[in-house]
């Protein structure tokens, strides 16, 4: 049975990377799929421990799922320290987990920069608490942006070694399934995650650097679209987005080389669920001083529904704690039974 999970950080303000590479993925997921949607609060204290209003920012993120689309009563939404359980199985995944599989992720290396010796513990743990997030609730598929994949392959890791070490406990306890790691049958508890990483926008560029990905930790406010931007800002942030001085190419072949082009070609390509070609068939040949405020009046309307929205949702919090108390016991209880199977294949006592 398919269940897909994933997780947004309350660390600050969401942008268009969010939304096309996750958000709207978990949308079109919810239709066919059992899902779990949560803001991982406790991963938001890894890189940046105190927070002005940590509250806030998981009611927004919540908030930004609802408008979005998500129904939380069909699904969960819920956020991640009201169910205990994440951080008991991530515990015993750091107990799996190597210290060279941490080392090696990209994600710590940039958050934690040269100074790593002085990086929190937390950050270096964070693929373990993910991969805790997806299995405690034995989560098959997680979509994703492009970003993450290195933390999901780590979670496949995790899952098999713990699979390979606990085969005979496993099997003593009854509650594992019969799948096959690489060639090797064996019999395993936790299931090999499937990323869901394709889409129209698995990684979304900075407007200012079409070579960085668009951040929610970018110093610069024009690098991004934010969710909760007006009017006005979108289309500031276009017109002020970096390009080169060439018009549009007829053809997607010709965005080879022009990243910044690239960026803005696929940002509307994917706003407006067409294909690239079939944008260029529209624009090619056409100035940037004619696709910028196309692309403007695209995001204005495909976001100015969701941030309204979002502030007719935050202006009485009381309905978005109910989501997320509601969600959090539905969560839980579903956790609560995989956190007693992993007891009895470790062996604790209950
Ligand atoms: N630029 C992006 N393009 C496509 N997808 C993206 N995601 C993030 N940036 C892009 C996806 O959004 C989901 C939620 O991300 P997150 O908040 O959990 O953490 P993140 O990946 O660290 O996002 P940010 O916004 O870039 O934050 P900072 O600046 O802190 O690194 C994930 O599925 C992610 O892939």
């Amino acid at each position: 049975q398919p269940l897909v999970f994933s997780g947004v950080q309350p660390t600050g303000n969401l942008h268009l990377g969010n939304y096309l590479g996750a958000i709207r993925k978990f949308v079109a997921l919810q239709e066919n799929n059992d899902c779990i949607y949560c803001v991982v609060d406790l991963h938001a204290i890894t890189a940046q421990l105190v927070h002005d209003d940590l509250r806030g920012q998981i009611r927004s993120i919540a908030a930004a799922f609802i408008a979005s689309g998500i129904d939380p009563k069909k699904h969960i939404v819920f956020n991640q320290s009201a169910v205990p359980q994440h951080a008991e199985l991530a515990w015993i995944f750091n107990c799996v987990a190597r210290i060279g599989w941490m080392n090696r992720m990209t994600q710590f290396k940039d958050k934690a920069g040269k100074d790593r010796e002085n990086a929190s513990l937390g950050l270096l743990a964070y693929p373990s608490l993910m991969a805790a997030d997806i299995l405690v609730y034995r989560a098959t598929h997680v979509p994703v942006g492009d970003d993450q994949k290195q933390h999901l392959e780590l979670a496949r890791d995790i899952a098999q070694k713990f699979n390979i070490d606990f085969q005979e406990k496993i099997r003593a306890t009854g509650k594992g399934v019969d799948m096959v790691v690489g060639e090797e049958p064996i019999h395993g508890y936790f299931p090999l995650v499937e990323p869901l990483i394709d889409g129209p926008a698995p990684r979304v560029m900075s407007l200012r650097d079409g070579t960085k990905k668009m951040s929610k930790s970018d110093p610069s406010d024009l690098s991004r679209i934010n969710l909760m931007d007006d009017a006005d800002e979108i289309a500031r942030k276009i017109r002020k987005a970096k390009t080169d001085p060439e018009g549009l190419p007829s053809e997607a072949e010709g965005l080879k080389g022009r990243p910044e082009a690239d960026n803005l070609v696929g940002i509307y390509a994917a706003l407006a669920d067409r294909s690239k070609a079939d944008v260029l068939a529209e624009f090619g040949g056409q100035q940037f001083s004619v696709f910028k405020p196309a692309l403007a009046d695209l995001a204005v309307n495909v976001l100015s529904p969701i941030s309204a929205e979002m502030r007719r949702l935050l202006g009485d919090t009381s309905h978005i704690d109910a989501i997320l108390r509601d969600g959090g016991e539905r969560a839980r209880a579903r956790a609560e039974k995989v956190m007693g199977d992993v007891f009895d294949i470790v062996g604790f006592l209950r």
